[in-house]
């Protein structure tokens, strides 16, 4: 009977999501003693001591809730970790967590900084059995500064662009491109690969980002609206705006964006042939341009999705006229 072999061969290849979680004070600093830590995400300084374990990285954008959070990533299997020159890595379980920082100064601006993080990156993880990259996050400096083409953004949009080469003619991984507030240049990418391909998946109501029009920029944009796991039991979700078609809708209607990037959400739970709804299994970040919004955005949070764990951070989103995005994780 093949039946038991079956079995057996699932057991093997079975690739669980990671856990992710957000956590504060006492059960954060307990991260990374615990043994399928992957990856320690801090938002603001105090969230975390300084430490130099490659699994820790201190995202340089300022959270809005008190106490500072932490994201955990955990597999159900023992992590190795490292550095690879300026990258760090972490892998367990089939997957693989890797994070680059470079300052731009050192790189000469935002397209050679991002072309050197994404060369490094595709470097490593080509390398790898977990070659296949299903998530990827990006925060940079200013990303709105900047004319027209000689936008920030576009600029770092040239650059990964570059610096991926053909690596991901297969298709992209989702993404979240973000702007940070701090003054000196940092750009920071990261990423979660598997040995395993996900599936990725478009958003109906929205133009693929790679075949936005030129009005864009030079480059469009590399990433997919979200990425089913190997296993299909999560959704990892890019991040998500007031876009419509290729257009950004509602302009400073603080509201309305909120309300149709929910509609965006919904749409990709839907074309992800994920069950309706958020809640409890969907922990998503919402990055708030303004400081003054955070009191709406927070209303709109527990009115529209409710028991939803979120972070609220302080980040610019790459068209001026978007005044909060939201990215994260809709676990089965
Ligand atoms: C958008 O829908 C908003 O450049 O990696 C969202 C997610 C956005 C990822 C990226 C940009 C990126 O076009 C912007």
């Amino acid at each position: 009977m093949a039946h038991g072999h079956e079995i057996a061969a699932s057991i093997i290849s079975a690739r669980p999501a990671p856990h992710v979680s957000y956590r504060y004070g006492a059960a954060a600093a307990a991260a990374l003693a615990e043994p399928g830590t992957l990856a320690a995400l801090s938002f603001g300084a105090e969230a975390l001591p300084p430490s130099d374990d490659p699994r820790a990285l201190r995202i340089r954008l300022q959270p809005f809730d008190a106490p500072a959070p932490v994201e955990v990533w955990q597999v159900g299997t023992p992590v190795e970790h490292g550095r690879d020159g300026a990258l760090c890595w972490a892998a367990g379980g089939g997957w693989l967590y890797a994070s680059i920082e470079l300052d731009e100064r050192e790189h000469g601006g935002p397209e050679a900084s991002a072309a050197a993080a994404y060369a490094a990156l595709r470097r490593f993880v080509g390398g790898r059995d977990e070659r296949h990259v299903l998530r990827l996050w990006n925060y940079l400096g200013g990303i709105n500064q900047g004319e027209a083409d000689a936008e920030r953004y576009r600029r770092f949009c040239q650059g990964r662009a570059q610096g991926m080469g053909d690596f991901f003619a297969n298709g992209f991984p989702a993404a979240t491109a973000i702007g940070h507030r701090e003054t000196a240049p940092w750009l920071q990418v990261y990423l979660l690969a598997c040995d395993r391909p996900g599936t990725a998946v478009e958003n109906p109501r929205q133009v693929s980002a790679w075949r936005y029009p030129r009005q864009y920029g030079p480059t469009p944009p590399s990433f997919t609206r979200a990425m089913v796991l190997p296993d299909r039991d999560a959704l990892a979700i890019s991040g998500t705006a007031a876009v419509v078609g290729h257009a950004s809708v509602h302009a400073d209607d603080l509201d309305a964006q909120l309300e149709e990037t929910l509609a965006n959400l919904s749409a990709l739970l839907a074309s992800a042939s994920m069950p309706a709804g958020f809640g409890a299994h969907s922990p998503l970040k919402v990055y708030v341009r303004h400081r003054a919004d955070v009191s709406r955005v927070r209303d709109f949070m527990q009115r529209r999705l409710p028991g939803v764990p979120a972070l609220l951070l302080h980040g610019d989103i790459c068209r001026s006229e978007l005044l909060m995005e939201i990215d994260g994780w809709r676990y089965a």
